[in-house]
C-alpha cells in the first residue's frame, strides 16, 4: 500500500488536496463517498484498509436497489486525510472540478478484507449517515472482449433491511448536499470564488462587482447571495426577510447565544426540505462568529459562538434556519448556566394539558425555590427553562432535572413519561430532561425553526401559555408585534434571577 501513485498525479502546490502523512496510526474503519464534479460527474467510494483509502470511482453513484449493479473503477489509494476533504480542484489540474463529501462513517468487512480485495470480492456493512446495511464490491473476471478487467468492480446492495427494490428516487437525486457543510455542488464553488475574491480585495486589487454581487442585498453589512429567494414556502418569507428578521431581533436573541456553543440547522433549499445539523466550525462558516475548542468524549473539535448581529446575519446568508444552544458558556464551559426541561406531547395531547402540564413543573420547581421561564418550541411543545449561576455541574444539573422529571412520571403516570422509548405514547406528555447532558442543545429563544410557516421558539409569559393554540403557533410575523402589543419583555427578569443548584436543592428533587 502506497501513496506514491496519488502523489505522482498531483501537485500540491496547486491544488488543495491533502498530501497525506505517512506515520502509521491505528487501525481505522472510515468510510466516505466524495461527489466528484470532474470532467464527469462520479462518486468515488473510499474504505480505510491499512492506513490508506482504497478507492473505486461510480459513475453513476450508490443505489439501494439490489438489482441495480453499478459499474466501479478502482481508483489510486487515497490518503485517510483524504476523507475530510471539500473543495475545488482547480481546473487544469488532476480531478480539476468540485469536491462535495456526499456521505461518510464506518464500515465492517464481513471476511478477511485483505483476502477479498486480492479474490475480487469484498463484502461489508456501511454505517454511514445516508447509506446503510450490506454492500458488495465484486471484481469483474471478464471484459466483453474476453479480458480481464482487473480494475473493473460492480458496486451492488444486498438484499437486507436498508434495500429498497425499484428505487423511485435515487438517494444520490434525493440527498444530494455535503454531510459536512450541507452545501451543494454550486455553493461550494461560489465559496470558493468568494474566498478568492476576498483575498484579491485585501491585496488590494481592484475587481469590479459581479452581476451577481450587484443584484445582492446587504443587510448589517453582510452581502447577501439570493436574497429574494423564498425560504419559507408557507408563509412567503425570503431570505432577506428572514435576515432583515434577525437584524432586527439581534438585541432580543443575542443575551441568549452569547458565549454559548451553536448547533446550527443548515436548509440550504430552504424550510421543509432536507436540512442539516452543523456542530464543528469548518471553512464555511462566516468570519464573524467565534471559534472555541472543545474536548469532546474522544477529541478536541471547534464549535461556533455568534455575538454579534454580523455573525447571525452572517448565518442566514450560510442559510441557516435554526440556531440551537448548550446550557453552558464557551467560558464557563463545565458549569451550565440553565437547565431546559423538553415538553414534549405525544399524538392526541391537546395544548391546554401542554400548558398544564408546564405549570405543574413550574409549582414543583418554586417550591424547591427556584424561578422557571417558559417558551414555545416552535414544533409541538414548550421548553420550561430554569436560569442558573453556574456553581453545579453536568452531573449535577443531569441528575436534578432527572430526579424532577421522575418525580411527575411517579405522581401522575397517565399524564407524564420520561424514557425515551416510550416517547411517542399516545396521550401523554415526554418530559425529555436528556437536553441537560453535557453537549446537548436546545433552539434557541427567538429563533426561527426550519417547517414552511416559519414558527418561531418565542419566550411567553405564564399567564398566556394556556391561551396560545400550540408549540408553534408564534410565527415568525407574530414575534415583533406581540413584543410590541405586551409592552413587556415576556422573559423580563431572566437575567436578574440569582439562583443556583444547591446540593440540597438536588436532594430536595430526589426526595431525600
Ligand atoms: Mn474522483
Amino acid at each position: 500500500m502506497s501513496l506514491r501513485e496519488y502523489r505522482r498525479k498531483r501537485d500540491f502546490r496547486a491544488t488543495p488536496e491533502p498530501a497525506g502523512d505517512d506515520t502509521p496510526r491505528a487501525e481505522g474503519w472510515s468510510y466516505v463517498i466524495q461527489k466528484h464534479a470532474a470532467t464527469r460527474l462520479h462518486y468515488d467510494f473510499r474504505l480505510e484498509l491499512d492506513g490508506v483509502l482504497k478507492s473505486w470511482a461510480v459513475p453513476k453513484g450508490p443505489t439501494f436497489d439490489p438489482s441495480d449493479k453499478r459499474l466501479a473503477v478502482e481508483t489510486e489509494d487515497h490518503p485517510i486525510e483524504y476523507g475530510g476533504f471539500e473543495g475545488v480542484i482547480p481546473e487544469g489540474e488532476y480531478g480539476g472540478g468540485t469536491v462535495l463529501l456526499w456521505d461518510r462513517g464506518t464500515w465492517e468487512p464481513r471476511d478477511d478484507p485483505r483476502r477479498g480485495l486480492l479474490e475480487g470480492k469484498l463484502v461489508f456493512t456501511l454505517h454511514g449517515e445516508k447509506l446503510r446495511g450490506g454492500w458488495a464490491l465484486v471484481r469483474l473476471r471478464r471484459g466483453r472482449d474476453g479480458r480481464a478487467k482487473q480494475r473493473e468492480w460492480l458496486l451492488v446492495k444486498e438484499k437486507d433491511g436498508a434495500s429498497i427494490r425499484r428505487a423511485g428516487q435515487e438517494v444520490t437525486m434525493a440527498r444530494p448536499l455535503s454531510v459536512d457543510s450541507g452545501r451543494d455542488l454550486e455553493q461550494i464553488a461560489r465559496d470558493r470564488d468568494r474566498t478568492w475574491t476576498s483575498a484579491r480585495a485585501e491585496r488590494g486589487v481592484p475587481r469590479r462587482a459581479s452581476r451577481r454581487e450587484a443584484d445582492a442585498a446587504s443587510v448589517a453589512g453582510v452581502r447577501l447571495t439570493h436574497p429574494e429567494r423564498v425560504v419559507f414556502a408557507r408563509s412567503g418569507q425570503t431570505k432577506e426577510d428572514v435576515a432583515r428578521y434577525y437584524e432586527r431581533i439581534a438585541p432580543r436573541i443575542l443575551p441568549h447565544l452569547e458565549g454559548r456553543p451553536l448547533t446550527l440547522v443548515r436548509c440550504p433549499e430552504g424550510a421543509g426540505r432536507e436540512c442539516f445539523f452543523v456542530k464543528h466550525a469548518g471553512a464555511w462558516a462566516p468570519r464573524a462568529l467565534r471559534r472555541v475548542s472543545i474536548q469532546e468524549k474522544t477529541k478536541r473539535a471547534d464549535y461556533l459562538t455568534v455575538d454579534s448581529v454580523e455573525g447571525l446575519v452572517g448565518l442566514v446568508q450560510m442559510n441557516v434556519l435554526e440556531l440551537h444552544t448548550w446550557n453552558a458558556r464557551a467560558d464557563d464551559l463545565e458549569r451550565p448556566d440553565r437547565i431546559v426541561f423538553d415538553l414534549d406531547p405525544g399524538p392526541g395531547v391537546a395544548w391546554a394539558r401542554v400548558a398544564a402540564a408546564a405549570a405543574i413543573l413550574r409549582e414543583r420547581l418554586e417550591r424547591m425555590g427556584l424561578a422557571s421561564f417558559v417558551k414555545t418550541t416552535g414544533g409541538k411543545g414548550a421548553h420550561v427553562v430554569v436560569p442558573l449561576r453556574p456553581r453545579a455541574g453536568w452531573a449535577e444539573c443531569l441528575e436534578f432535572s432527572r430526579a424532577v422529571s421522575e418525580g411527575l412520571e411517579r405522581e401522575q403516570p397517565d399524564a407524564f413519561l420520561t424514557a425515551m422509548a416510550k416517547a411517542k405514547r399516545p396521550g401523554r406528555i415526554l418530559i425529555d430532561y436528556a437536553r441537560n447532558h453535557r453537549g446537548s442543545t436546545s433552539v434557541s429563544a427567538f429563533s426561527t425553526r426550519s417547517r414552511p410557516t416559519a414558527p418561531v421558539s418565542m419566550p411567553v409569559s405564564w399567564d398566556e401559555l394556556p391561551a396560545l393554540a400550540g408549540g408553534g403557533a408564534v410565527v415568525l410575523a407574530d414575534v415583533e408585534r406581540r413584543l410590541r402589543d405586551r409592552g413587556e419583555d415576556p422573559w423580563a427578569g431572566y437575567e436578574a434571577v440569582r439562583q443556583s443548584l444547591t446540593a440540597a436543592r438536588l436532594k430536595k428533587a430526589q426526595g431525600l
